[in-house]
């Protein structure tokens, strides 16, 4: 594995017979995903040249600190990516991974992206670790606003209610991950056979330390990137390359193994 170019995997992709045979034995299979899964819908990672947005860094947007000394700047940011999300549609990577929920008996999505992209492709159990950017709220009231009513106000959104801040309901550094979300998180990296890290830098905790929770747990770990990461010396399987070809690929590659006609990449797409 890993001998493939980025962007070389095709239906045929040939997976080795450890992580086959793996696979074929699991009950809870467990996919943690990052910003890359979405990369092939259009929207830009963090990190690396194309995630750097007008020069800033995540670690200067996405925090309280940030907020209040820059509301304007901060929402400038999120109306835009609210903007984008809304304009695109899921991609390969998550229409694989609603094939994948049918096909073993437990199986979960652990993902730290805020763009609500696995729910409309259709996934089911999807744990949020840093929110969603479909919802916001007052910093004074807790009052809820839609993405509708936020964007309805020119800059800075503040709360009918009591005049207060609005601001996104998404994790930023400093803040702790919803505690319902974290806690069903680790239930499911404990519990995994198989647990897939897929498009993540793996850099930003506690959210990283979920692939060797499970590994230590026993899981067998598969990492699917384009690059390498701090996770990859750990991983048992590093699948080098775009998380759409590969996973489109593998899906395929199981359900072949199944009783049925075999997926095709149009019925994947479908
Ligand atoms: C492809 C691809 C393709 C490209 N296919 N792949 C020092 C050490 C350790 C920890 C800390 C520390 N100092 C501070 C901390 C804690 C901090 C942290 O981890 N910082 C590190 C950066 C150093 N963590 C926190 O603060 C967290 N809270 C916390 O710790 O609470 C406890 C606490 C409370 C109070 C006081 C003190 C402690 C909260 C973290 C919140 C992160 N929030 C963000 C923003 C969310 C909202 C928003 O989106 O606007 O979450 S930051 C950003 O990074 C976002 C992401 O979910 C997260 C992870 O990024 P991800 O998904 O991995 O994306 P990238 O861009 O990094 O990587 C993309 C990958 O895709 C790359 O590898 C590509 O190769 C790959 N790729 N194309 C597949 N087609
Ligand atoms: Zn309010």
């Amino acid at each position: 594995m890993g001998a493939f170019a980025p962007g070389a995997w095709t239906l045929t992709a040939e997976f080795s017979d450890r992580l086959l045979a793996r696979l074929a034995d699991a009950k809870f299979v467990v996919a943690f995903t990052g910003a890359g899964v979405s990369a092939e819908s259009g929207v830009p990672t963090f990190r690396g040249a194309e995630g750097i947005w007008r020069k800033f860094k995540p670690e200067e947007l996405a925090s309280m600190n940030a907020f209040m000394k820059n509301p304007a700047l901060v929402w400038e940011w999120y109306a835009h990516r609210k903007k984008l999300i809304a304009s695109i549609q899921p991609n390969q990577s998550h229409t694989a991974l609603v094939r994948m929920e049918q096909m073993f008996q437990q199986f979960a999505i652990i993902t730290q992206n805020i763009d609500n992209l696995h729910r409309r492709a259709g996934s089911r159990t999807v744990y949020e670790l840093h929110g969603n950017i479909e919802r916001n709220y007052c910093i004074t009231c807790g009052r809820p606003q839609t993405n509708e009513e936020v964007l309805r106000q020119p800059g800075v959104p503040r709360c009918p209610a009591c005049g207060g801040l609005v601001r996104p309901d998404v994790v930023w550094f400093g803040e702790f991950l919803p505690e319902d979300q974290w806690d069903a998180s680790v239930r499911a990296a404990e519990s995994a056979d198989v647990f897939l890290s897929i498009g993540t830098s793996g850099v930003v905790y506690p959210a990283a330390s979920l692939p060797v929770m499970a590994k230590l747990r026993g899981a067998f770990l598969v990492e699917v990137n384009p690059e390498p990461t701090p996770l990859t010396e750990r991983a048992d399987e590093f699948l080098q390359g775009a998380s759409g070809g590969i996973m489109s690929a593998l899906v395929a590659r199981l359900s072949a193994g199944k009783s049925g006609p075999p997926l095709t990449e149009q019925s994947l797409q479908s």
